[in-house]
């Protein structure tokens, strides 16, 4: 079967679902397929922090409501090393500006259920997705459903499938430059039945390694942990899990942390990867398609957002004159904001982890740049700007 739409967009994670709902309200059909469930999308625990400006996005397009009301407005984070905490205050040191702690799978319920209310299309479970023609100018996206071939025939595709999809994948061999670091470590993420120990992030640069504390409400915490690259999450029971973070969190917040249920425990890997131009012919890449960072920055889902602000002006303008202008610049438009974040989450990755092939020099280094981040205000201002999120060109 075959179904005509204006914009087909691949993948239903942040990118795909906030691009269709502002294509929505600039006049614009879409259709969203998705490999996985509505369950499995809506349960997947990824980010969980919110720029100001992501957060007054998604307000101002209607998805904000239970934000607003279950959000937790952070007004800084607390850097740790050499067993002492010192405060990175948002509000002082950028002119009032905070983030949102507002975890990315509520974000996603939020913008499906919204997508759904308004008639929208979010097909799910789809398999076999192949997108075809982004060279001309009716480029069609083919997949499988309960079964049945079918077949998006648009203008504009819209690579919203994260790293691991297929549109990144369909533009020719050559036309791409592709940019990777892959760092000697990953994450290991727990979600824990626990009270915060402290009202804010803890961002810890320990010996033993690098630990975040975070959360979603007042009963769960978000935890993580520097592990070896190639760890099996079966290393770590839960008992070694508290203890280690336990010590990376240093005395005092340490001493607070209770020990709780682990509902959810899963390992990361760290890259910081870019590829452009984020667009070829009539497809246009958007979020992790197109680039990812190490989370130690928080700027993933931050950055697929400010690339579906700037994809889904281009194309209103597109369907709405014709004129290709801001189609034309859609790529360039969001690199320069793509690689401040890649330099901040780079950075904020090799102060804070360590590096195994680091020597007591590089260690030593390590500490006196956390040491002038914590003590300049100029330092402090240039990660706190960067961490509440740089302002949008346009
Ligand atoms: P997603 O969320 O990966 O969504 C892509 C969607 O496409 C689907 N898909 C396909 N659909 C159709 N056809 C195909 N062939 C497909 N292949 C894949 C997938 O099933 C999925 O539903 O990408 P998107 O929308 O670009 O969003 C990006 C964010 O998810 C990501 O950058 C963040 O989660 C990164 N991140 C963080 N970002 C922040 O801004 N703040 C944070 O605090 C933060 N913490 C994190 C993070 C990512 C983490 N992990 C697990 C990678 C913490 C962690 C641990
Ligand atoms: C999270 O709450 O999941 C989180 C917070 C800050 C980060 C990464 C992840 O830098």
């Amino acid at each position: 079967m075959r179904i005509d739409t204006q914009v087909a967009i691949v993948g239903a994670g942040p990118a795909g679902l906030l691009l269709s709902h502002l294509l929505h309200l600039r006049g614009v059909e879409s259709i969203v397929i998705e490999i996985h469930s509505r369950d499995y999308v809506e349960r997947r625990v990824r980010a969980g922090v919110l720029e100001q400006g992501t957060a007054d996005l998604l307000e101002a397009c209607g998805a904000g409501e239970r934000m607003r009301r279950e959000g937790l407005v952070h007004r800084g984070i607390e850097l740790r090393f050499d067993g002492r905490g010192h405060r990175i205050d948002f509000p002082d040191l950028t002119g009032g500006r905070s983030i949102l702690v507002y975890a990315q799978q509520e974000v996603v319920k939020d913008l499906i259920r919204l997508r759904l209310a308004a008639g929208g299309q979010i097909l799910f479970d789809v398999t076999d997705v192949s997108v075809r023609d982004i060279e001309s100018v009716a480029p069609r996206v083919g997949f499988v459903k309960g079964g049945e071939e079918m077949e998006l025939a648009c203008r504009i595709v819209a690579g919203c499938d994260g790293f691991h999809g297929v549109c990144r994948e369909a533009i020719p061999a050559g036309v791409l430059s592709l940019y990777e670091h892959v760092y000697p470590f990953a994450w290991l993420g727990i979600l824990a039945q626990t009270p915060p120990p402290s009202e804010e992030l803890i961002y810890s640069g320990h010996d033993r390694g690098f630990a975040l504390y975070s959360m979603r409400s007042p009963t769960i915490s978000r935890l993580y942990l520097q592990i070896a690259p190639d760890e099996d999450a079966a290393n770590w029971p839960d008992a070694r899990i508290w203890e280690e973070l336990r010590c990376r969190l240093g005395d005092d917040a340490g001493d607070r942390l209770k020990e709780g249920a682990v509902i959810e425990k899963g390992v990361t890997g760290m890259r910081s990867f870019v590829a452009e131009p984020m667009q070829h012919g009539r497809l246009f890449l958007a979020g992790d398609a197109a680039h990812i960072v190490p989370p130690t920055g928080a700027k993933g889902l931050n950055t697929a957002v400010a690339d579906v602000r700037v994809l889904a002006r281009a194309i209103a303008e597109y369907f709405a004159s014709g004129t290709e202008n801001l189609l034309e610049s859609y790529s360039q438009t969001c690199l320069r904001r793509v690689w401040r974040a890649e330099r901040f989450s780079w950075w904020m990755t090799s102060m804070l982890h360590r590096f195994p092939e680091h020597d007591g020099f590089q260690r030593r280094l390590q500490l006196s740049e956390l040491d002038y981040v914590v003590s300049s205000r100029a330092a402090a201002a240039s990660l706190a700007e960067n961490y509440v999120g740089l302002p949008f060109d346009s």
